[in-house]
């Protein structure tokens, strides 16, 4: 444990450890990882399609909202993890120009009839959108409220019709090593890579968000596409997804991959299940001074507990 020492200082012990947390995080990819440049694959190009503006007005307020006092939106837009644009916290809004996000097309792949790349607009059109004030809880023992602007992913998914051997949902981030600076070094297995058991995906909390704050999202909180599983650790909540496969198999995702003992595959928040480097008992809401319980599922246990009734939470953690 890291002591405070200096009497006149902004710096709260909380804030140390949490560094000292994220530093950790960083080091230990930085062992497991060659730290080789990625080969020079050609960039994808995008098609030439002008995606229209998408309208954030009428934006549904939804009993999911939680009450807890919304995070500054410098905050939320300020101090991101988005290894794609840098390591540290201010990186991905100092780099956030390198992320070009129009046009942005959507793959969808897999065990579906609907199988095919779709414009953004399409793929969230006709859904409408929310705004859905959730917390998020990263991994490394923060956490904030955002009030996301979203659709719900589930209704989303069923328009592609998933065949009956659909169990998992994978998501992936768009690979751009010429332009996204984080990607010129083998941090984590690019691109980014996430996934869901199906039932995780249909939740009705699971949300695809394309704004927050009632402005579309800016690129360092994942524009133009994220999604948002409040009940799981923030790294499950995969920005600028750029595919969506349906599988019959769990697929390998990124952090676990970089430390399958330190992240995984469900990574449900749980106070109970300590990181092997850190407790997860309790978290530092930015702006706070003394840090709060952690709460099972990230406060979410009697919407979501029973998608994982007679499972081992602490095996499959
Ligand atoms: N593609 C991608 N998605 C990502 C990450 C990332 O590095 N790359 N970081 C994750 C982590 S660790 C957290 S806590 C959240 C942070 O989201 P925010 O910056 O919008 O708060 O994004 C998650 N999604
Ligand atoms: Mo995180």
């Amino acid at each position: 444990m890291l002591l405070n020492t200096s009497k006149q200082t902004d710096l709260k012990e909380s804030d140390i450890t949490d560094q000292a947390i994220y530093r950790d995080r960083r080091k230990f990819l930085q062992k497991s990882a060659s730290l080789t440049a990625v080969s020079m694959a050609p960039s994808f190009l995008w098609p030439t399609i002008v995606s229209a503006d998408i309208s954030f007005e009428n934006i549904i307020k939804s009993d999911f909202s939680t009450k807890d006092e919304l995070t500054p939106i410098d905050a939320v837009a300020g101090y991101n993890n988005f290894y794609e644009l840098g390591l540290d916290k201010g990186d991905p809004k100092r780099n956030a120009h390198h992320l070009k996000v129009k046009p942005w097309n959507v793959l969808v792949s897999g065990e579906c009839e609907e199988t095919g790349e779709y414009a953004l607009e399409d793929f969230i059109s006709p859904a409408k959108l929310e705004e859905r004030i959730y917390r998020l809880r990263c991994v490394e023992a923060w956490s904030m409220v955002v009030p996301w602007v979203g659709v719900e992913l589930g209704p989303i998914l069923k328009r592609f019709k998933p065949t009956s051997k659909a169990k998992y949902v994978e998501f992936k981030t768009i690979l751009d090593p010429e332009n996204l600076p984080g990607q010129k070094r083998q941090v984590l297995e690019w691109p980014y890579r996430e996934g869901l058991r199906i039932d995780e995906a249909m939740h009705p909390l699971t949300i695809l968000a394309v704004g927050l704050y009632g402005k579309e999202l800016p690129n360092q909180n994942g524009a133009p596409l994220r999604l948002v599983v409040p009940w799981k650790y923030g790294f499950k909540s995969i920005k600028s997804i750029v595919s969506i496969n349906f599988l019959e198999e769990q697929p390998p995702t990124s952090w676990n991959i970089a430390g399958p003992r330190e992240y995984g595959f469900y990574s449900n928040v749980n106070p109970d299940v300590d990181h092997p480097r850190w407790s997860q008992k309790r978290e530092r809401r930015i702006g706070e001074f003394l840090k709060r319980e952690t709460l099972p599922f990230n406060g979410y246990a009697d919407e979501v507990a029973s998608l994982y009734s007679g499972m081992d939470l602490k095996e499959n953690f």
